[in-house]
């Protein structure tokens, strides 16, 4: 049910950047299970242009049991504007949850102004998926930014509501780095280095996908594609469950 977001965020990035393919580790980019219901697959997609060191998505198909599509676009670090966060997961047929977001590095007010602030006109176009739900995994004040757009909601809202604002935030980020300067000053480089290291291990640390990934493919797998591939900047918790 999210294919076209696939589709739109795929032709969207061949028309506008200049991307080559990115190698994913060895039996991650793509694993299929009979364990549920109904079988299911996970693929996913890596690329790197110059504007954005990391781009990867990844698209779970089990059917009506799970879709889900999961994308996250990392600047290159000459960059300190956010990082575009997209989240649109389906079980069944109740419980739809979609998340779209720039998600900031910093909070301090001058970052606040440059990159969060220019969101809103956007995010008021599309109030009715601002809903706010209260967090369990995440910390909504640590990278999200005020303009997410975070909803429960319907299948007929997906198609006529969700794919137009999706749309419209990825283009308006594409718009965002094409306006940024390049920072040049090694130090300030090396904040961002850190900054999108620290996100990678926070997100590592409360993704709430291990225990899908481990019921359909086994924990070794999930560890791995959490370590290795979706968050490969963290380092794995010397404890582990
Ligand atoms: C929630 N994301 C979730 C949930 C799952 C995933 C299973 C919990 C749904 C629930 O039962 O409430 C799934 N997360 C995934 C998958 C991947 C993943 C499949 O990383 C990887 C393939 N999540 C992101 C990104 C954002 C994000 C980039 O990965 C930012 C836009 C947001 N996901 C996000 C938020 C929630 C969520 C805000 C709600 C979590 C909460 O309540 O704290």
């Amino acid at each position: 049910m999210y294919k076209p977001f696939q589709r739109y965020l795929e032709r969207s990035l061949f028309e506008n950047f200049d991307l080559q393919s990115e190698p994913i580790p060895q039996g991650l980019d793509r694993n299929t299970s009979e364990r549920g219901k109904s079988p299911a697959t996970i693929q996913s997609w890596c690329y790197r242009c110059p504007e954005f060191r990391k781009i990867r998505y990844t698209y779970i198909d089990a059917g009506e049991a799970a879709q889900v599509f999961n994308s996250v676009i990392y600047p290159d670090h000459h960059y300190d504007a956010p990082i575009l966060g997209i989240d649109l997961l389906s079980f069944g047929k109740k419980k739809i949850l979609v998340v779209i977001d720039f998600q900031p590095l910093f909070r301090d007010n001058a970052y606040t102004e440059r990159y969060v602030e220019p969101m809103r006109d956007m995010y008021e176009r599309y109030g009715d998926l601002a809903q706010d739900l209260g967090m369990k995994f995440y910390d909504a004040n640590q990278y999200f930014s005020k303009y997410l757009l975070f909803a429960k909601t319907d299948l007929e809202t997906v198609e006529r509501r969700v794919l137009p604002a999706f749309q419209d935030y990825v283009s308006s980020y594409w718009e965002m780095i094409s306006k940024a300067t390049p920072l040049t000053n090694p130090s300030d480089v090396q904040r961002i280095v850190q900054a999108q290291k620290d996100y990678d291990q926070y997100s590592a640390e409360r993704d709430p996908a291990h225990g899908l990934f481990s019921s359909y493919f086994g924990p070794a797998w999930a560890d791995r594609f959490l370590y290795d591939f979706l968050f490969e900047d963290a380092v794995p918790l010397a404890v582990s469950h």
